[in-house]
């Protein structure tokens, strides 16, 4: 490690973000984790849970203490609502870097219905321009690393290969000459959530031109795994494992579904192709993110963070080989292609030094294991994908819309 930076995760309680606050940690950064524990609470109103039992806060950061004598810090603000709040710890930490994983990440919690579409863009809009523009306000200049998502490009399959955020495209001028640029890849978002993604770009676009805020953004794929080398110490600080029809990520809901003997849900064909990452590379991405800024003054650094793709019926059979679970194929709730090929560059991070962790039978072994171990705490109504896309998709609601109508 080059220089001991002061980091702020927000988001830090999460999936992703807890893993990453640990290894900086762990690497002899000072860790400040932002959370509003929203995650928890959404669990909560659903009636769903993680798999895994995740441990409070307090009693988080203290077995992490205990394990390695590091101490990391914890505020509970809420980014997007709180504004005041945000700007104060700004000024106090004085941050080298914000890890901005605090948004509201299910694409299908994001199109239930009208309520979660409103909080999803105001929670997730509002806590990014409130991280952008409170540091702009103090005068502060940390490096911004934002978890932006693969699916804000869409899944065209037209063969091109998805570059790293930017697309050079060749216009014709006024006098016949050629001129390039180089613009924001055109987004094709799928769900609420993901178009949140697309608009969090414009918005360090802006800033980062305006305001010469440097800032990296990492379009991430799918992430699947739990632990990492820092969860595993401690049953204590054990990552979160969301598998319910609204949180749970594709390969993660299989893997459990097989571990309580839940035939796979296939949406469709399962041909869609989707990028994946383990949850093990994310937070090595995240520690090479956060040594390599972009420079003052230079356009947003967007790289794709994602290891492999996979379409999801591969994933099944996978799993299914590796379990002897069945596979059914089920209505697709989402409005989504339902065949694509998909080539994506991640050409940084390799060039950086990430050596990928891909799809391995014993990584596939250890998640499912920790799925068999905690398979009696699976609660199995919330297994279904009930969030659909479209009222088409939801003849109930439509019925419902008609009488009120009438
Ligand atoms: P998560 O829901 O487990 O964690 C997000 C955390 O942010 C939660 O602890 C939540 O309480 C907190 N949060 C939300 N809104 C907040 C607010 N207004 N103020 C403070 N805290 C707030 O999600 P995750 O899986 O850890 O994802 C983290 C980020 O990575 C998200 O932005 C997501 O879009 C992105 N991402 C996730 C995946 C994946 O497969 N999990 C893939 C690609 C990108
Ligand atoms: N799918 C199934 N069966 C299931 C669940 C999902 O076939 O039981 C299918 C979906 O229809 C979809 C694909 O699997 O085609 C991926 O779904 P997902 O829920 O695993 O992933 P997604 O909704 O795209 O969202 C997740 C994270 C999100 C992140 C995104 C990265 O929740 O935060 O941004 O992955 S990406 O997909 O690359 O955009």
């Amino acid at each position: 490690m080059t220089q001991v930076k002061n980091i702020i995760v927000v988001g830090g309680d999460g999936f992703c973000g807890w893993p990453t606050a640990l290894h900086l940690s762990q690497l002899g950064h000072n860790i400040t984790i932002v959370d509003n524990m929203s995650r928890r609470e959404i669990d909560e109103k659903l009636g769903a849970d993680s798999l895994t039992p995740i441990a409070s806060m307090a009693d988080r950061l203290a077995a992490w203490k205990e394990h390695t004598g590091r101490t990391i810090e914890f505020e509970n603000i809420d980014v997007a609502r709180d504004f005041e709040a945000v700007t104060d710890l700004l000024a106090s930490v004085k941050p080298d870097t914000v890890i901005h994983f605090g948004e509201q990440r299910a694409a299908p919690y994001s199109m239930k219905g009208v309520g979660e579409k409103r909080y999803t863009v105001d929670n997730n809009i509002s806590g990014t321009h409130n991280l952008l523009a409170a540091s702009v306000d103090l005068g502060l200049d940390p490096h911004f690393v934002h978890l932006g998502t693969m699916g804000v490009y869409g899944y065209d399959d037209d063969g091109l290969e998805i570059p790293e955020g930017y697309l050079p495209v060749y216009v014709p001028g006024d006098d016949k000459q050629i001129m390039k640029r180089d613009i924001l890849y055109p987004t094709n978002p799928g769900s609420v959530y993901h178009m949140t993604k697309s608009m969090d770009q414009l918005l360090f676009q802006f800033y980062a031109k305006n305001d010469h805020l440097r800032i990296t953004d990492l379009h991430q794929g799918i992430v699947w795994g739990t632990q990492t080398d820092e969860t595993r110490l401690d049953e204590r600080l054990i990552n979160r494992f969301d598998y319910d029809g609204d949180y749970g990520t594709v390969l993660n809901r299989f893997l459990m579904q097989a571990a309580v003997g839940h035939p796979l849900t296939v949406h469709g064909t399962g041909g869609q192709t989707r990028a994946f990452i383990h949850i093990q590379d994310t937070v090595k991405c995240l520690a090479i993110a956060v040594e390599n800024p972009p420079a003052k003054g230079s356009k947003v650094a967007i790289l794709n963070q994602m290891t492999e793709t996979h379409t999801v019926r591969t994933l099944a059979h996978l799993v299914a080989n590796v379990s002897g679970a069945t596979v059914a194929n089920v209505d697709n709730p989402r409005n989504e292609a339902a065949e694509n090929d998909l080539r994506v560059s991640n050409k940084t991070f390799l060039s950086l030094g990430l050596k990928p962790v891909t799809l391995a039978e014993g990584l596939i072994e250890e998640t499912q294991q920790i799925a068999a171990k905690y398979a009696d705490r699976c609660i199995h109504d919330m297994i279904p994908c009930v969030s659909t896309w479209t009222d088409r998709q939801n003849p109930g609601v439509v019925m419902l819309e008609v009488r009120k109508a009438g």
